[in-house]
Parts: C-alpha cells; structure tokens; sequence
C-alpha cells in the first residue's frame, strides 16, 4: 500500500502529457482532445499540487488577444477552484512549420526575432500566474546534416536568446529562473545541447548564468545512453537543478515517454533515493517540484490516460518509501561504510596540507603496500542486492 498522493509531494503535470492526443509519425490521433480546465480538475482530484503549461497548449496558435484573455481566464478559474498552482511555464518553439530550422538559432533571422518576441509574451503570463521556472526545450534546434548549420554561431545565437530575456527578467524583477532541457535528438537529428553535461558546460558561458539551471528529463539521457542518476548528482553538485522532467525510456531509441519507473527501475530507484536524501556523503537534495513530462501510450483511452497520471506518482511514492527503508537499514550503513562510500566525503588532503606535504609523508607513497591494498574487495554487488532487496520489497 503506496500512500495516496497529496499537495504536500508537490507532484506537478505537463498539459501537453495528459493531453497529448497520441498522434504520432505512422498514425492518427487516437484520443480526443482534452480540455486544461478538465485536466486541471482530474489532476487535482488525482493528488498532483500543480500544472505546467507551453503558450499554445492553453492558448492555441494565433489566437486573437481577445481569446488569449478568455482562455487565460477560465483557467484561472480552474486554477482558483482547485488550489492548483502553475510553478514552471515553458514555449513552443517547435510546432508551427515556421521553426522548422530552430526557433533562437533558426538560420533566418525574422524566425530567430520572432521566438524571442514569442518567449518574452509568455514570460510575463508566467509572472502574471506566479511561476518560478521557465523551461527551455530546444526541440527544433539543431539539424540534420553536418553543413546545415553552423553550430558555433548557432551557440553564440542560443547564448544571446538566453541572455536577453534573462536580462529581461531581471530588469522587470519577475522572481523566475530558467532551466535549460537538454536532448540527444528527435525532432532533429542532432540537437544542440543534447546532454547534461553539454547545457552545463553552455550555462558557464553565459553573462546572466547565475539564474540558468538545467531541467533533466529521464529519458532525453537514457537516449543517449547516459546514467540520468548520475547527470541529476552532477547537476545537484553544480548547484544547477532547478527543475526535473520524469518519464521512464527503456534503453536507446525513439523517445518513448513512458509512466516514471517503468524504463530501467533500479536507476528509477536511486534517482528517487538521491532526490529525496541528497548523496550519502551529505550532497543536496531537491526541493523543487516533482513533474511528470510523460506520454499516456497511444493504447490508452481516456480512462487509462487517469490510471497513468495516477501511476507516475505511485511510482514516485512506492519508490521513496522503498529508498527511505534502504537509507535506514543497519545492513546497508554497514555496506556503505564497508564499501567505502561514506569514507569519499572526506577530502584527500588533510586540513591545510599541500601536494608537497603529502610527498613528504612515506604512508603516502614509500611505505604504501599497493599490492595489499589492490586485494581489497569493495562489496558493492552485495550493497546493490541490497537495494534490489529493498526495491523489491524482499527486505
Ligand atoms: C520533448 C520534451 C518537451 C519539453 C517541454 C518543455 C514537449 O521531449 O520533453 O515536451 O519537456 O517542451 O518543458
Ligand atoms: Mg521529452
Ligand atoms: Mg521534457
């Protein structure tokens, strides 16, 4: 028995998830459209605390302002009658066959002026509608073809975009970060971006960078066949996460935006571990919110869109209650402390010592017995069954 899902595990939905009408490059739609003010009510009925939203998922493209405003207004509404809160918006920059080549590195430069107007609109919705992140997903951004873009120029283009409206956000005082959405690939061949390590890397180019974090998706790195636990402990550790997009994606292939925990579980298992706990050696946790970015298969009827938004969070709490019984189990402390990686958090140096200090200290090096300390076993398979033991409830 998972516990029920409330405001308080801040768990928070994609419209465009819940929403999606399942049409994909061989087949039709194969559900009807639904509307955010119903998803807004059947969310919040679910537990989850809040919504996010791309500009054309509440306000279809080119919409009169006046319709702009009556759509805005009955989802405040809804908003207002569930105590739901919109804490990260976010634009499409990818739709309209106008970003086909990009939106902010489009190789036309009306495309290029055109998103930046686009985005600014919707930044100042998302400070009307008090969120706090703005997320940037570069779907559009890259190419196909290796002569087709200049990607230097392209990243100086994606610095100047970034920057501008960062500055823009500074100068009309909205308390808003941005988080960048790094991946591999699909829509473009080739995204600019396309990891963790690649937005963090872009982030420390920046001349506003100090209000620019990431927005991981699980399965955006599981694309590319990286370790999402370990870039999420990257992005912790560089004090850069400011927001999370979790799905589950089963190995390298086509984007499959599956419930969260049903890709690989065990990873699924010490995401929510790391998440919740922060590192064993005392790293941060996260405090934002817990946001699904997933796609109700295309199997699904209505029914079974609820039954999977309602899955996303029983994963997330069956796995933190899992990850809360192995971070206290004596057996597991021991395991760590046995494997060594409790003992990582302590600095190499000692306090005040310098590189030639230590060469100075023959324990160092003269009277260290390599031989004897490469026969040490590390135990890590049995501190893994462990976790196995615990995320299978045998424990
Ligand atoms: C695509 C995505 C995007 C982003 C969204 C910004 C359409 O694979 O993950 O969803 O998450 O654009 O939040
Ligand atoms: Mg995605
Ligand atoms: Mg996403």
């Amino acid at each position: 028995m998972a516990p029920t899902p409330t405001k308080d595990d801040r768990f928070t939905f994609g419209l465009w998830t819940v929403g999606w009408t399942a049409r994909d490059p061989f087949g039709d739609a194969t559900r009807p459209a639904l509307d955010p003010v119903e998803s807004v009510h059947r969310l919040a009925e679910l537990g989850a605390a809040g919504v996010t939203f791309h500009d054309d998922d509440l306000i279809p493209f080119g919409s009169s302002d006046g319709e702009r405003e009556k759509h805005i207004s009955r989802f405040k509404d809804a908003l207002a009658e569930t105590g739901l809160t919109v804490p990260m918006m976010t634009t499409n920059l990818f739709t309209h066959p106008v970003f086909k080549d990009g939106g902010f590195t489009s190789n036309d430069r009306a495309v290029r002026r055109y998103a930046l107007s686009k985005v600014a609109r919707n930044i100042d919705l998302a400070a009307e509608l008090g969120a706090s992140t703005y997320v940037f997903w570069g779907g559009r951004e890259g190419s196909e073809y290796d002569g087709a873009k200049d990607v230097q120029a392209a990243l100086d283009r994606y610095r100047e975009a970034i920057d501008t409206l960062a500055a823009y956000v500074k100068e009309q005082g909205y308390g808003i970060r941005f988080a960048l959405e790094p991946k591999p690939n699909e829509p473009r061949g080739d995204i600019l971006l396309p990891t963790v390590g690649h937005a963090l890397a872009f982030i420390a180019e920046l001349e506003h960078g100090d209000i620019v974090g990431v927005n991981p998706e699980v399965g955006h790195e599981q694309m590319a066949g990286l370790n999402f636990a370990a870039g999420i402990a990257q992005a912790l550790w560089a004090g850069k996460l400011f927001h999370i997009d979790l799905n589950g994606q089963r190995g390298i292939k086509f984007d499959q935006d599956l419930v969260f925990g049903h890709g690989d579980l065990l990873n699924a298992f010490f995401l929510v571990d790391l998440l919740e706990h922060g590192a064993p050696g005392g790293g941060p946790a996260y405090d934002g919110p817990r946001h699904f970015d997933y796609k109700p298969s295309r199997t699904e009827d209505i029914a079974g869109v609820w039954d999977s938004a309602a899955a996303c969070m029983r994963m997330y709490l069956l796995l933190k209650e899992r990850a809360a019984a192995y971070r206290a189990d004596p057996e597991v402390q021991a395991a760590l402390e046995y494997s060594g990686v409790a003992s990582l958090a302590e600095p190499t140096l000692a306090d005040g010592e310098s590189l030639a200090d230590l060469r100075k200290d023959p324990a160092s090096f003269e009277q260290f017995d390599a031989d004897e300390t490469g026969r040490r076993g590390f135990g890590f398979v049995r501190l893994n069954q462990l976790a196995v033991d615990h995320l299978l409830g045998a424990r």
